[in-house]
């Protein structure tokens, strides 16, 4: 018998590229929402980012897919424990959108929020470098409402509270500013291969 060094044992298989304390949930995706899944139409989303720019700007859905598609296909990992693996994810870059807006040169954190009112921080250095994205698009169809769809904030490398569902827009900020889980506790980055959940992890 073959035994994956790392097995834990029961269903949760260690798998190779499995952040520390994750496990693979295989074909599922859990739903994960502190809101009710909105009533949200492709027309009526928008998303926005204003704060510390040379020129706020809000995109209307025709607008952002006007500009050139970027995806991301690799994993996820959730907070509660569990990670997806090669997932596809499809949208546009925040990198564009941020070179659109031109954060000035004191912007260091940003707060997603989304059309639900939910909030969630970053560091603005973790939306850039091709990391991080406005996604309407998971397998190749349009995103499910209940996963964020019209669409949603993509940030795979760090735990996906970060990545806001039905995303309204960014704040651009000089300083930290907790979201909804960071100030119940969550840590303000995030970094799964850290196991940065809880603050002062
Ligand atoms: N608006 C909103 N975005 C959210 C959440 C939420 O409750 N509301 N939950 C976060 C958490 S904890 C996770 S793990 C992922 C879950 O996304 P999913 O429900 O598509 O799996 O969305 C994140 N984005
Ligand atoms: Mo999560």
């Amino acid at each position: 018998m073959n035994v994956t060094r790392g097995f834990t044992g029961r269903d949760r298989v260690r798998r190779p590229g499995l952040p520390p304390g994750q496990y693979d949930a295989g074909d599922d995706w859990p739903v994960l929402s502190a809101e009710v899944t909105p009533d949200l139409s492709a027309d009526a989303w928008t998303f926005r980012v204003d704060g510390l720019v040379e020129q706020a700007r809000t995109w209307t859905w025709d607008e952002a897919h006007a500009l050139p598609g970027s995806g991301y296909e690799g994993d996820i990992h959730c907070v509660t424990g569990w990670s997806k693996f090669g997932v596809r994810f499809g949208g546009v870059s925040l990198d564009t959108f941020l070179d659109a807006v031109r954060p000035q040169a004191s912007a260091t954190h940003a707060v997603a929020y989304s059309h639900t009112g939910y909030t969630a921080n970053l560091p603005l250095a973790d939306l850039r470098g091709g990391r991080a994205w406005i996604a309407w698009e998971y397998d190749g169809r349009p995103l499910a409402p209940e996963h964020g769809g019209p669409a949603r904030l993509v940030v795979p490398h760090l735990y996906f509270w970060k990545s806001a569902k039905w995303v309204a827009g960014l704040r651009i900020l000089d300083h930290d500013e907790p979201g909804f889980w960071e100030q119940n506790g969550y840590h303000e980055r995030g970094n799964p291969w850290e196991e940065q959940r809880y603050s002062g992890d």
